[in-house]
């Protein structure tokens, strides 16, 4: 480092071939940095600018560096040199010449610019004087900011202690001391026995000439060479070994340690973000896999209990059904009891023509109609209503729970229980369309109502009709009696004697009456009896005859007409209890029903939202598990790749760093 030292002479050596320029005196003004170039001619770049400046001499380059005034010794100059020339600037080896230290005292700024990257350091001592101080600063320094750099210490100019061997031996091991001392002791860059592998004696410009005549095809040794040259020249090339040796393990370190670091600290984020990953998704998956759990509990809860309440809600509606039938059918036979009460509050214009008859009956059908409707829905309506809506209430309340909170509060919009409204439907009109009225008048000891009393009704019209078996083929005579005009239907061809044989037969067994034995005396009594008897007789009937005549008036006929109605009604609406009845039960079925079905399809969409969260959890759970896993994976990697790097770190880097 000192100048004319002859650092510029140890390049041109290394490199074979005189780069630098040297010389006596001062001669390296500013740091010069030699690389290899792809093309075969020289060149050099000054700091701050691109221009390729072509060298052809080292006296060139000499003048170039000492023409150009701005080039100060802080400025660096890049030399380039064909590889082709140097085999040692083919693996991108850098030399760096600096101007001797002892001419500036910029040392830091220096160190900062030029140093810091530097793989091997070499510092080139005057042998003929001792190391200097200014040289063992700049490394104190250079030691300081950077941790174990490699340092070799060339004591050149060691041709001249040939001149003197009997000294030389003394000299070398006090410079090989003070070099030791200054490496070990003082650096600590290197172990003692190391250390003899940094310290060499050589002679730069010794090598430089032998190997610049080998070059030309001359001797190596030829010229005037001091006594010791091989010596000196193999010392050189051991430099040279281990130096390369050094730059190579170096390089390896430079090159691959920042990055090992690097990526064993990307690893080392890797994992802690794939722990976390496989934390969270751990955690995240056992929520699901709960939350999964309840709401598969619930959905079977729900099924569970929909089955119970469907069998209970069926039992209710047949429960509220039957009950609905009973009373229905209780109100209904009570208002057809009382069906003579509700014809006889009917007035309305009664003629016995057909024409005003028509118009009666549609009044009255629509009076009964109207009357017996109402007074059902004033017995049946309230309560039915009342009974049903408890039962829908009791549905709804039993249903509730099964549903989320939101629609719970919602559910009398979603399932109105409104008033209802039992529709009776008797439809008079047609049930009673086939009334036939009999008001024509009919004595009550003529024929045909004889007939009727002691024969009842349906055998009454046998006889009547003439359909009957020979036995009740009435007596001819008989139409001669006063009784023929009440009854347009008595047949003309049955004997009296015939007549008589089959009254008395049937009258034999039925209990008499009054009136009857009154006949049936008179019948006897007629064969026997004289003309007196039976004339005062038939002059009480036709006296009884004439009472019964005269009584027919059209409020008598109103009266007739409004109890064979009451009587005709009754039986035809006693037909339709029974079907009324189970006609509202089904309103009421249909009703509940309805309100059962809205409920349960609320019900319904609620599962159907369970399951479709159950299946997007599902989902959710096969994701995180997807997620731990490839998390598990990449962590794995991330160590097998930290393994890996452990290893290359323990051969190329580690084995490097305890041998230097
Ligand atoms: N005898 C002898 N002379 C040498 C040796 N090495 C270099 N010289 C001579 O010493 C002088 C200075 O050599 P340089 O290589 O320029 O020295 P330097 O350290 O680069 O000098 P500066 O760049 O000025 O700091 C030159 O004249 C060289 O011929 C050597 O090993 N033995
Ligand atoms: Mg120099």
């Amino acid at each position: 480092m000192k100048t004319s030292s002859g650092k510029s002479s140890v390049i041109n050596a290394m490199l074979w071939d005189k780069v630098l320029p040297s010389g006596i005196g001062h001669t390296t003004n500013c740091f010069l940095s030699v690389e290899g170039t792809d093309g075969d001619k020289a060149y050099l770049m000054t700091e701050g600018s691109d221009e390729k400046k072509s060298v052809k001499t080292v006296n060139q380059l000499a003048h170039a560096l000492h023409m150009d005034k701005d080039l100060k010794a802080g400025c660096l100059v890049h030399v380039f040199w064909p590889k082709a020339k140097c085999a040692l600037l083919r693996d991108d080896l850098v030399l760096v010449d600096s101007p001797g230290t002892d001419v500036t005292t910029e040392l830091d700024t220096w160190i900062d610019k030029f140093c810091l990257d530097a793989d091997v350091f070499v510092l080139v001592a005057n042998s003929e004087s001792t190391l200097m101080n200014t040289e063992k600063q700049f490394f104190h320094k250079v030691n300081e900011r950077l941790s174990k750099p490699n340092i070799f210490i060339l004591n050149n100019r060691w041709d001249a202690s040939a001149s003197e061997p009997e000294y030389m031996e003394d000299v070398r091991r006090q410079h090989m001391e003070r070099c030791l001392h200054f490496l070990v002791e003082e650096l600590r860059v290197v172990d003692p026995f190391e250390a003899r592998n940094r310290i060499f004696f050589v002679s730069a410009k010794e090598v430089l000439s032998a190997r610049k005549h080998k070059a030309q095809g001359m001797p190596e040794g030829g010229g005037a060479l001091a006594e010791g040259f091989q010596a000196r020249l193999q010392e050189f090339q051991n430099f040279e070994q281990i130096f390369e040796e050094c730059i190579s393990q170096s390089a390896v370190k430079t090159k691959f340690e920042q990055h090992t670091i690097r990526a064993k600290q990307i690893l080392e984020t890797v994992k802690n973000i794939m722990d976390s990953i496989n934390v969270a998704a751990a955690e995240k998956r056992v929520y699901s896999i709960e939350e999964r759990e309840d709401q598969i509990d619930r959905l079977d809860f729900i099924r569970n209990q929909m089955n119970l309440l469907t069998l209970d809600v069926k039992k209710k509606i047949r429960e509220v059904t039957e009950e609905v039938a009973n009373k229905v059918s209780c109100a209904m036979t009570d208002e057809i009891c009382r069906l003579s009460v509700l014809v006889d509050e009917f007035c309305s214009e009664f003629h016995p023509t057909p024409s005003v008859l028509k118009v009666y009956k549609n009044e009255l059908n629509k009076h009964i109609e109207d009357g017996m409707g109402r007074n059902l829905a004033d017995r049946c309506t309230n309560e039915v209503n009342a009974s049903m809506l408890q039962s829908q209430q009791e549905i709804i309340e039993n249903l509730k729970p099964l549903l989320p909170a939101g629609i719970q509060n919602k559910l009398h919009t979603l399932v109105p229980c409104k008033k209802f409204d039992l529709s009776y439907d008797l439809n008079c009109h047609k049930l009673c369309s086939d009334f036939q009225e009999d008001i024509v008048f009919r004595f009550s000891l003529g024929w045909s109502s004889l007939v009727h009393r002691f024969l009842g009704p349906t055998n009454a019209q046998r006889v009547l009709l003439g359909l009957s078996e020979p036995i009740f083929q009435l007596p001819r005579s008989l139409a001669s009696t006063p009784t023929a005009p009440s009854n347009p239907a008595t047949p003309d061809n049955a004997s009296q004697e015939e007549l008589m044989v089959t009254l008395i037969t049937t009258l034999a067994s039925l209990t008499s009456r009054t009136s009857m034995g009154i006949i049936v005396v008179g019948g006897v009594v007629w064969k026997t009896v004289g003309w007196k008897l039976i004339s005062v007789s038939l002059s009480m009937y036709g006296a009884l005859y004439l009472y019964e005549r005269l009584t027919w008036t059209t409020r008598a006929k109103e009266r007739a007409f409004k109890q064979q109605f009451v009587n005709y009604a009754t039986e035809k609406l006693q037909m339709i209890v029974s079907f009324t009845s189970a006609n509202c039960s089904h309103q009421v079925q249909q009703e509940m029903a309805t309100t059962f079905a809205r409920l349960c399809q609320q019900v319904d969409i609620t599962q159907k939202h369970l399951e479709e969260e159950i299946a997007r959890l599902s989902k959710e759970i096969d994701q995180l598990e997807k997620i731990q896993n490839n998390s598990k994976l990449l962590r794995n990697k991330a160590v097998q790749l930290e393994n890996q790097l452990e290893n290359f770190t323990k051969r190329f880097l580690h084995s490097s760093s305890e041998e230097s």
